[in-house]
């Protein structure tokens, strides 16, 4: 059987996060190296490797994780805008091998992305 992801740590309390929101079926908490004022991963409970790795069967679970995004956004006061990212895969820097969104807010942003 495969390491567990770190991810899959903070899922099962093995090691603490600081979370802002918990359900059945996804979980977020603070990234530990904000990237803005406020940077929250959301992640799914089910163990995904990466937005490459989704399947038809998830697509209630990812419409449900952008609905706990949106709502999080209102609450954390992002009334200025937000943006919310998927690293997939290498070329996109993914560092951690389990599915998740990245919310980013409370600065200005710019386009194109580095
Ligand atoms: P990515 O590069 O898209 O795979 O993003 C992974 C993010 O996970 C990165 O922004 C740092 C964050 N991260 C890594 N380890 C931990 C941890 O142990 N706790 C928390 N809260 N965040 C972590």
């Amino acid at each position: 059987m495969s390491e567990k992801t770190i991810f899959k740590k903070i899922i099962d309390g093995e090691i603490p996060a600081e979370v802002v929101h918990e359900d059945e079926h996804c979980l977020a908490f603070h990234d530990v190296a904000p990237q803005a004022p406020v940077h929250v991963l959301v992640i799914p409970k089910k163990e995904i490797r990466s937005w490459a790795h989704l399947t038809d069967e998830d697509g209630p679970l990812y419409g449900h994780m952008c609905l706990v995004i949106q709502r999080l956004a209102a609450e954390l006061g992002l009334d200025g805008g937000y943006r919310v990212v998927v690293n997939c895969g290498a070329d996109a820097a993914q560092s951690v091998d389990h599915f998740h969104f990245h919310l980013l807010g409370g600065r200005k942003f710019d386009w194109p992305p580095g």
